[in-house]
This record gives C-alpha cells, sequence and structure tokens, in this order.
C-alpha cells in the first residue's frame, strides 16, 4: 500500500482542529454511564497470562510484549449486537513496530472461510512520532476494508476510551464518544453486514515490525523492552450468546436495549459534525479512495455515513 500523506502536515491539522472539536464533544454514547468495571467482569487473559498483571484493585490491567512473546485478553461471553468500551494507555517512547489490537471476532481456526471481525489497531511508532489507528471489518470472511487515522492527542500520554455501537442499523467506532467510523445496514450491505454471528472481544500486543510501522521499515528496538500497554474500565452491555446457531431474542428484540433505540440508529447532530471533522482532518488512508488498490470500489463504499 502506498501512503502519500505527508505526516507533518496532518499533525499541524490535527493540533488546529483538535480545539474545536474538543469543545463540541457529544455526550459518551453510553447514555452517560461510567464506562468502568473491573477486568474480572468480562475478561480473563488467554494468552500468556504470565505477561499480565492487574492494578488499582482489579481495574486497571498491562499487558506486556518482549523479544520472546506478546500477550492478549479475551471476554468470557461472546456478543451478538451492543455496546463495548475500554480506555487504553499506549506504549510510550520508542513503540515503532509494536500492535495493539482491540476487537470482536466470530470463532475462527486456519479453516474457517466465513467469519465476522470489527477491529481498532493502533500501529506503533518512534518516539515523537504519531501512532495510526487503525480500523476494518470483516463480514463473512472478507476484510480489506482498512482506514487509518492520526489522533488528536498523545495516545501515550494518557487513558483515551475507545468503543464500538453494533445494532441493526449501523456499526460506529468511536474514540472519545466521537465517531470515527461508520459500517451501515443498507440495501447495498445488507448481505455483507454482521449478523448473527457471536463475536468475542480480544485485546493483545504483538510484534507486527514486518508491516506496522512505516510499512515495516521501522522494526522493534529490544533494547526498549519490556513494551507495555495499559486499560482502564472496561464496559460491555450487549447481546450475550455463547451457542452456535440461531440469536437470541434480544437480537431482533430492538425495544430493551439502549443500544437499539432509534437514536442510535443513525449519529447525532453532534457526532455527524465530530465524524465530518475527524475524517476530513485526520483520516490518512481509506479503502475507499485506494484506486490502486480497488480499481472498483467495494459496495460498501457507496453508503453515505447518514441518510
Ligand atoms: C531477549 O532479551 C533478553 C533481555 O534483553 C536477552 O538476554 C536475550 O538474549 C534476548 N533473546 C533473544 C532471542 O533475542
Ligand atoms: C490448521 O490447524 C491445525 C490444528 O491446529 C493444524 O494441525 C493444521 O496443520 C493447520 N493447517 C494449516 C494449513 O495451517
Ligand atoms: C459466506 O461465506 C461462505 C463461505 O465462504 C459462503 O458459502 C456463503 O455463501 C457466504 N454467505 C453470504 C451471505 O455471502
Ligand atoms: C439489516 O437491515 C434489514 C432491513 O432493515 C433487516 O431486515 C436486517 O435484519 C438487518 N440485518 C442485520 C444483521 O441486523
Ligand atoms: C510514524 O511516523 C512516520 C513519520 O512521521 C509516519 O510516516 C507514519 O505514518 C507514522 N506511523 C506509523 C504507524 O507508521
Ligand atoms: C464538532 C466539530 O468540531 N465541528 C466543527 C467542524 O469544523 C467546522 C469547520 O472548521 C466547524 O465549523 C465545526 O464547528
Amino acid at each position: 500500500m502506498v501512503w502519500q500523506f505527508r505526516p507533518s502536515m496532518a499533525l499541524v491539522a490535527a493540533l488546529a482542529v483538535a480545539v474545536v472539536i474538543s469543545g463540541t464533544q457529544p455526550q459518551v454514547a453510553a447514555q452517560g454511564k461510567q464506562l468502568r468495571d473491573s477486568f474480572n467482569t468480562y475478561y480473563y487473559c488467554g494468552w500468556q497470562p504470565q505477561y499480565t498483571w492487574l492494578e488499582d484493585n482489579g481495574y486497571t490491567i498491562n499487558l506486556k510484549l518482549d523479544n520472546w512473546s506478546g500477550s492478549g485478553f479475551q471476554s468470557s461471553n461472546s456478543y451478538t449486537k451492543g455496546f463495548i468500551s475500554t480506555s487504553i494507555k499506549l506504549v510510550p517512547g520508542n513503540s515503532a513496530g509494536v500492535v495493539v489490537a482491540y476487537y470482536m471476532s466470530s470463532p475462527r481456526d486456519n479453516t474457517t472461510t466465513d467469519w465476522d471481525e470489527i477491529d481498532f489497531e493502533f500501529l506503533g511508532n518512534v518516539t515523537g512520532q504519531p501512532w495510526i489507528l487503525q480500523t476494518n471489518i470483516f463480514t463473512n470472511g472478507t476484510g480489506g476494508r482498512e482506514q487509518r487515522i492520526f489522533l488528536w492527542f498523545d495516545p501515550t500520554a494518557d487513558y483515551h476510551t475507545y468503543s464500538i455501537l453494533w445494532n441493526e442499523h449501523q456499526i460506529l467506532w468511536y474514540v472519545d464518544s466521537m465517531p470515527i467510523r461508520v459500517y451501515r445496514n443498507t440495501t447495498i450491505t445488507s448481505a455483507t453486514y454482521p449478523t448473527y454471528r457471536p463475536m468475542t472481544i480480544y485485546s493483545s500486543i504483538w510484534n507486527g515490525d514486518s508491516w506496522a510501522t512505516r510499512g515495516g521499515l521501522d522494526k522493534i528496538d529490544w533494547t526498549q523492552a519490556p513494551f507495555i500497554a495499559s486499560y482502564s474500565g472496561f464496559y460491555v452491555d450487549a447481546c450475550t450468546w455463547n451457542k452456535p446457531g440461531p440469536a437470541p431474542s434480544c437480537f431482533y428484540d430492538s425495544s430493551s436495549s439502549w443500544w437499539d433505540q432509534a437514536d442510535k440508529w443513525t449519529m447525532t447532530d453532534a457526532e455527524k459534525s465530530a465524524y465530518t471533522n475527524i475524517t476530513s482532518n485526520y483520516m490518512i488512508y481509506n479503502y475507499c479512495t485506494d484506486y490502486q488498490r480497488y480499481p472498483v470500489q467495494m459496495p460498501d463504499c457507496a453508503v453515505p455515513p447518514w441518510e
């Protein structure tokens, strides 16, 4: 892939717009709830638990990467539709080649061709250079829908909240309650909209230095190890469904869940403004405008972010 955007200009633009955006921040998507449950409420460490440790009475967890391994956690339950959220403080200093992922995925092994997945992926950088936030969505095994943005803050200086809202009408990726991306269920996308497949939530830190930073040019500097990502404030309010087969009634019944009410079927006006500013000022890559990669756009590219 060819990244033609000039980062220094993006940063200047980012700083200029940050003030404007923070002044009109929409309300937290979860109806003002405190998104701050303990780690064990939803999660356990499924990958190298000895490389993870809790702090703050179980409300904070740290994940470590070194030259031997990365580490990760996953939800005990699987979910269809709902709202998931966590706050993350990324690896400070030289994090080139480090990838931190926070995502939902339906079950998969090396033979699965038809899974669904909704991703946040944070790509580290050398000291002083910006992390990239990449998002993607796989539906029925087809991904390749990457978008990349620079953040309007330093994601290593403090915790920021990353959330996904998923209902029958739209999927929104939020950064600090501002939507940075939307994938809508319309007549164009109804066949490529995640359906009943329950998804498990995962997060991990790993070595992505073959591709993550400047396309793989900047490798991990292992003298800086261990690399540590910290998480705080866990929250999940979603249809729990742990079996294969048809989804539970809450999937079809939109009357009982706040994240499935009419006011969540499309962005609010404040969300639309934030979305417009973010996608016009911080986006550095969009699969929908990569004509080298996709001479013919994927069909979902024709869907407007709202009607
Ligand atoms: C990994 O790092 C440790 C500590 O810096 C070092 O002793 C060891 O040789 C390294 N191992 C490899 C395979 O690079
Ligand atoms: C797929 O995974 C199975 C079980 O882990 C393994 O035995 C098999 O070799 C793998 N196949 C491929 C093509 O990687
Ligand atoms: C999903 O993918 C599977 C396997 O690739 C295929 O058999 C099925 O028809 C696809 N379903 C839809 C709705 O495209
Ligand atoms: C997508 O929208 C259609 C039409 O409103 C609806 O029938 C369908 O259930 C929706 N799909 C999902 C997966 O929610
Ligand atoms: C890292 O910094 C370089 C130089 O500013 C930039 O081109 C790149 O987009 C940044 N992020 C990543 C993950 O490569
Ligand atoms: C939500 C938000 O930040 N909106 C701003 C987006 O940018 C335009 C033009 O710069 C402003 O007028 C909006 O207030």
